[in-house]
């Protein structure tokens, strides 16, 4: 939701009320709103602080960037549906939850499809980035920052028992967020997946509502998930990233120079909690077992094999179609 200062100046000048803004802090002329399901600890929100503290310093205080962490305003599905109808302006979400509005930006969510970070960043801010944010830009309601933020590299945690072996996933009951491709994968494991949004997690797993979840460490760290999990199964599964999402109708009333001063800052921050996510995740492994947490080393093949035995890369092939198939393997080689 935006509130430009000449609106608000043209309301005080007709209720006869002049220099409104004398003797108090100048209100912002764009007061702009952006959500995301994070931990203000987490490196995502540290960066974006920053970053809007950068963009109002060089707009003159002109343009206010107002953080909301933590679902504030709302779980991962409600916020979809706010930054699609314009109430929040900015979104920081998964490219597989988002695939709920735009199917083809699960893609980068394929198990297994990245040996490493440098896959990772070789695709994303390559062609299958570009494609990617070209299905967005295509929904006409959202628009998304070049820059993809890092979620991270994601493992498996219980509250049961270790997963050494695709088989120690038959019938669990495991978490994972509000997106189709999720599901898939976990129910191609064998598991018995439950989608819950991230800001339901934590208590799903106090509760026993479900035995496990899977997250990068960073999370796993900053969302305090090791005093409701105990083993954590190094699975690798997939790699997720989160899209800076604009409202377009939002982004589009903000004048040229702003919008260049805001892109330039969101991206910038993208690019340094990538690094930081990096470096935390470095030592998490240590941190996280003296908080208590029973770490096991998974050799990712026979969960590869599992995933293409029971069908799951030629059923997401066939979703994506070829030409979004073809980016893929065109950035990480063929899978199967
Ligand atoms: O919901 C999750 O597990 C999280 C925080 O990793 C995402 O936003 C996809």
């Amino acid at each position: 939701m935006k509130t430009t200062r000449r609106a608000f100046t043209a309301g005080a000048a007709a209720l006869g009320v002049s220099g409104f803004a004398i003797g108090r802090a100048r209100a912002a002329e764009f007061t702009y709103k952006y959500a995301n399901n994070l931990p203000l600890t987490h490196p995502l929100n540290v960066r974006a602080k920053e970053a809007a503290d950068k963009i109002k310093e060089e707009t003159g205080g002109r343009f206010e960037l107002q953080i909301f962490p933590s679902s504030q305003l709302g779980s991962d599905t409600d916020t979809l549906g706010q930054i699609r109808n314009g109430a929040v302006d900015f979104f920081t979400l998964s490219g597989l939850i988002l695939s709920t509005f735009v199917p083809t930006a699960a893609i980068s969510g394929v198990g297994f499809a990245f040996s490493g970070y440098d896959a990772v960043w070789a695709a994303m801010d390559g062609k299958l980035g570009a494609f990617i944010r070209e299905e967005i830009s295509k929904s006409r309601q959202l628009i998304a920052m070049e820059t993809i933020w890092d979620n991270g590299f994601r493992q498996t945690t219980t509250s049961t028992k270790p997963i050494q072996t695709p088989a120690d996933f038959d019938g669990m009951k495991l978490r994972v967020p509000p997106a189709p491709l999720w599901t898939s994968m976990f129910k191609a494991f064998g598991a018995a997946p439950t989608t819950i949004n991230f800001n339901e997690t934590y208590s799903a797993l106090q509760s026993k509502v479900v035995d496990g979840q899977e997250n990068p460490l960073a999370i796993i760290e900053t969302a305090k998930l090791y005093e409701v999990q105990t083993y954590c199964s190094t699975t690798n599964h997939m790699w997720d990233g989160f899209w800076f999402l604009a409202n377009r109708r939002n982004w589009e009333a903000l004048p040229k120079d702003i919008q260049a001063i805001v892109a330039k800052h969101i991206n910038a921050a993208g690019l340094a909690e990538r690094a930081d996510v990096a470096k935390l995740t470095q030592n998490l492994r240590e941190t996280l077992s003296g908080r208590g947490m029973k770490f096991n080393d998974v050799d990712p093949k026979a969960f590869r094999e599992k995933l293409r035995a029971a069908g799951f890369y030629a059923e997401w092939k066939g979703k994506f179609g070829d030409a979004a198939w073809a980016t893929l393997e065109g950035a990480v080689g063929k899978l199967s």
